[in-house]
Parts: C-alpha cells; sequence; structure tokens
C-alpha cells in the first residue's frame, strides 16, 4: 500500500501531512492491525482486543496522532496514549501491546506515505513510544520470579551483551523452581522474538541481535548439561533445518524437549542437505523426524522432503512433525504438506506427539 503524497525531499506542512492519514485511515488501519495480529499470533500472546475493537482503538489512535500532527502536540498524543493502556491490558503488559501496536503504526505510516509525512510524524509519535518504554510505566512491576520477569530481565541483559549475567540469571531460575521447559518457552522464547522485532524496526543492529543469539545457545547448552535426561530410550527422533534454513534455535528447542519426553534425539542443526537427511533416516530409522521452517520458501523445502519421504519410504515411514514461525503464521499450513504432527511451541508440539502415539 503506497499513499499518493510526495516523498522525502519535499517539504509538507503538517496539516497536508495529517490529511494524507486522513485519507487513507481505512486502509492504514487495516494492515496495521494486520501485522499487529501476526505478531502476537506468533509470540504466542492472547490478542489484547477482539478484532472489532482493535481496528476501532487503530482508527482512534491514528485520529488523535493526527490532530496531534497538525496542532503540533506531542503532548496532546501523549495524553491519550497515557489513558489508552487499560484498554490494552493491566499496567505494564498493557504498556507493552500498545507500544508495539504504534511501533508498528508508525512503520506502516512510513512505507505507505513516505518520508515527507513521517517527518511530521515522527516528533510527535516518539516521545509516546519513549514514555511507553520508560520506567514510569513499569511501576508495577511483574510478579518476582516469574517467567515473565525474567524473561524481562533477560532481554536486557542479551541486549547489554553481557553472557556471565544471563547465565546466572537463568541458573538461578533454575534453582528457583522453573523448568527447563518454562526457560525455554517462556524466557528464551519471547527474549528473542522480542530481539527480532527490535531488529525489524531498526532498534537493534544486526551484530547485537548476533550477539544475543550466541549468548543464548551458550547459556542453553549450558543448562542443557544440567538436565537429568531419561535413559534406555527406546524411542529415535532426528531433528534437522532442511538447506537455506539457519533458523536452529527453536529446533534445537524441540530436539531438546524430546530427548527430555523419553526420545533419543540426533539434532542436525542448520542447513542440512536433503539427501543426506534422508539417507540418515534410511539407516537409522527413527521413529519421529521433525523439519521446521521460519520463513516461505522453507515451507517449500518442507513439503519437498516430506513428498520424498511419504514416495520412498514404503515399508517404513517416520511421523513427520513440522513446527516453525512459517507453519505458526497461516492456519493449516502443516495439513497442507502433509505432515503428521505440527504445535505451535516445542513444548505443545511435544505433547501432541506423545498423546498422538499413545
Ligand atoms: C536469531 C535470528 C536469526 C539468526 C539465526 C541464528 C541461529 N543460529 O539460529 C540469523 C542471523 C541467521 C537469521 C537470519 C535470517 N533471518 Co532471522 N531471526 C532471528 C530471530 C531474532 C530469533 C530466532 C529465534 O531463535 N527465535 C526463538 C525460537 C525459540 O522461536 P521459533 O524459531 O519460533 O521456535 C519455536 C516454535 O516456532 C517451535 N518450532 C520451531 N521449529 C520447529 C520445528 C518443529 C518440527 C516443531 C514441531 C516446532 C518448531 O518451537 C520453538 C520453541 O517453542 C527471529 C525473530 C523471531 N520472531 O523468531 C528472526 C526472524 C525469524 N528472522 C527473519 C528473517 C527475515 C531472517 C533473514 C531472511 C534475514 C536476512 N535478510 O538475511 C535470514 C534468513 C536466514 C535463513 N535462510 O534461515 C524474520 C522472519 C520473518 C518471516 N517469517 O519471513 C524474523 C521473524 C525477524 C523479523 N521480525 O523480521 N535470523
Amino acid at each position: 500500500m503506497r499513499l499518493d503524497v510526495p516523498d522525502s525531499g519535499v517539504d509538507l506542512t503538517a496539516q497536508a501531512a495529517g490529511e494524507a492519514i486522513r485519507d487513507h485511515l481505512p486502509a492504514l488501519s487495516a494492515e496495521i492491525v494486520r501485522q499487529f495480529s501476526a505478531l502476537q499470533r506468533a509470540s504466542g500472546s492472547p490478542p489484547p482486543l477482539d478484532p472489532a475493537a482493535l481496528r476501532a482503538a487503530v482508527e482512534a489512535h491514528l485520529r488523535a496522532l493526527v490532530a496531534a500532527v497538525q496542532h503540533d502536540s506531542h503532548a496532546d498524543f501523549l495524553a491519550h496514549v497515557q489513558a489508552s493502556i487499560p484498554a490494552f491490558g493491566p499496567e505494564r503488559a498493557g504498556a507493552d501491546a500498545l507500544r508495539k501496536l504504534l511501533e508498528i503504526s508508525g512503520q506502516a505510516i512510513r512505507r505507505a506515505a513516505g518520508s515527507a509525512v513521517w517527518n511530521s510524524v515522527q516528533p510527535v509519535l516518539d516521545p509516546a513510544l519513549a514514555w511507553l518504554l520508560s520506567e514510569d510505566t513499569k511501576g508495577s512491576p511483574l510478579p518476582a520470579g516469574s517467567p515473565a520477569e525474567i524473561a524481562h530481565a533477560y532481554l536486557h541483559t542479551i541486549l547489554d551483551g553481557d553472557r556471565i549475567r544471563a547465565q546466572r540469571l537463568v541458573f538461578d531460575a533454575l534453582e528457583g523452581g522453573l523448568s527447563i521447559r518454562q526457560i525455554y518457552l517462556d524466557v528464551f522464547q519471547p527474549a528473542l522474538y522480542e530481539i527480532g522485532h527490535l531488529w525489524e524496526l531498526g532498534r537493534v543492529s544486526i551484530a547485537q541481535e548476533h550477539l544475543a543469539t550466541a549468548i543464548t545457545q551458550s547459556v542453553l547448552a549450558a543448562i542443557y548439561a544440567r538436565v537429568e535426561l531419561p535413559t534406555n530410550l527406546t524411542r529415535h527422533a532426528i531433528v534437522a533445518c532442511l538447506s537455506g534454513n539457519y533458523h536452529e534455535i527453536g529446533p534445537r528447542m524441540l530436539a531438546d524437549l524430546l530427548q527430555v519426553g523419553g526420545f533419543n534425539t540426533r539434532f542436525l542443526g542448520a542447513n542440512t542437505p536433503e539427501d543426506s537427511l534422508l539417507d540418515m533416516i534410511e539407516t537409522l530409522k527413527p521413529d519421529v523426524v521433525g523439519l521446521p521452517a521460519t520463513t516461505t520458501p522453507q515451507v517449500e523445502t518442507v513439503q519437498r522432503a516430506i513428498e520424498r519421504l511419504r514416495a520412498d519410504f514404503t515399508t517404513y515411514r517416520p511421523t513427520v512433525m513440522v513446527g516453525g514461525l512459517a507453519f505458526n503464521l497461516v492456519d493449516g499450513l502443516w495439513r497442507a504438506v502433509r505432515a503428521d504432527v505440527w504445535g505451535p511451541d516445542a513444548g505443545q508440539a511435544v505433547d501432541r506427539l506423545v498423546g498422538s502415539s499413545g
């Protein structure tokens, strides 16, 4: 979607910038609702509002933004934002959801309207975003020791690049009673999703994202080494990211949770050639094969491998699990590729597998 307005380098009055947004309010709102809902789905958070209420809220925010831009008053917009938090959830959670919605709104306006309009919008939007991030909105702390609190602290620690503190935080959480599954799904996963979100917005650099990922991989390996694992396992699993898939942390979590759940699991990591994987499957004859896809092209690669598994393996065929962001974003996609099991996160996928195999 692009609005018909002059691009960068052309001066636009605040009045005209506001009108450009108002003229396209329905299309902009629909796009913002779509992106925000996808983000909520991908992060596993329950949507703060039902679709109609969300649409109405987005339109109200855009109208308030237009009025504040035209009156050159960031204070008006800030007051509107402060009053809007409760509709999005209690205190910190509400502030967090509203901040994500406004960040998406800013990006959508920038993309659709170009930098001439954005130059008028940014000075009004940024103070509200900064306030939502500030300590003021975090007055009511998350319950001490809760996974959400630990995830919040963990995010800041990996953004600071502090591996030792990250490791200590997670070891303390384990000693405080959190399970490895909770640490994976309720601490690492939301923190990495937030890193991805901040990266997409240009608020963290690629180097910071790489460092955060590397720290998480090292902490993950360190805590896994401490877990007591079942022995004498008779069921086997293989988890592999096929060629072109470099997102290996989620699949690694799946492999670890399968192992904890009683499967002797081999994790082959990123970028595994299909032929080589099929050879290994033929030799080892695992009960389960896990195939992840994070981006849309990776779904095709997974589908191709499943087709070959179905065509080439006649007397023996493993249960095929699929998962990852690309499958989470499209309802029923896992069935379309003819997988046997899918789960929105690694824990639920293992639960469904174990449930389905009795
Ligand atoms: C770290 C990271 C990278 C690292 C990965 C390093 C590594 N060693 O793993 C690097 C730098 C390599 C990378 C590269 C890219 N990335 Co990247 N990346 C991320 C980031 C920030 C975190 C990924 C992660 O670990 N998430 C945490 C894990 C736990 O979550 P998860 O993967 O969803 O896994 C859970 C479930 O989905 C499920 N699951 C996962 N796999 C499987 C498999 C099975 C069988 C089952 C049952 C379940 C299951 O279980 C897991 C635990 O619950 C994400 C942000 C995000 N939202 O995830 C972006 C993100 C995934 N990346 C993205 C993009 C666009 C890219 C690049 C195309 C960027 C580029 N232009 O080069 C490349 C593509 C590389 C490739 N070909 O694979 C986008 C994808 C958008 C999309 N869906 O199209 C994201 C969402 C960032 C964003 N907001 O835009 N990335």
